[in-house]
């Protein structure tokens, strides 16, 4: 009677671990949000900034209504105008599609810290665009 019940109380849970799809990580802590032809940017990582060097961080696209856009093709990069003697600077990211529509996981190697203009390009359902932001790497 014992040993049914305790399988009882452990079945769901066991059940739900093996069943349901891969669940993503937490976001993080968001870095940068922007909003442009109903389209929602967000992008975040675990610290809540991007630093120069190697970073991750994760993609988050969604309409005004606050539903994911799956989109055909992306692309981001980050660039910074030429200042003085030092050049102009560009660093593609890198991103990967998850399991949850309209998520993205990225990586981005910045050269510098400071202020970075980050431009994204994308070909969705509702047609093609552009949505720039600022991210001040650290
Ligand atoms: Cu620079």
């Amino acid at each position: 009677m014992k040993i049914m019940l305790l399988l009882i109380m452990i079945g769901p849970f066991v059940l739900s671990g093996c069943g349901s799809p891969t669940v993503e990580g937490p976001k993080g802590i968001q870095i940068a949000s922007t909003s442009v032809n109903g389209l929602n940017v967000a992008l975040s990582n675990s610290k809540g900034y991007l630093s120069e060097g190697p970073n991750e961080f994760v993609l988050d696209l969604r309409n005004q209504q606050g539903k994911a856009v799956e989109m055909g093709a992306i692309t981001l990069f980050f660039d910074m105008p030429a200042m003085g003697s030092m050049p102009y600077m560009k660093s593609e990211a890198s991103l990967t599609t998850t399991s949850a529509p309209g998520i993205y996981r990225g990586t981005v190697n910045l050269e510098m810290k400071g202020t970075w203009q980050s431009k994204l390009s994308y070909q969705g359902p509702d047609g093609s665009g552009e949505v720039e932001f600022i991210i001040n790497a650290r």
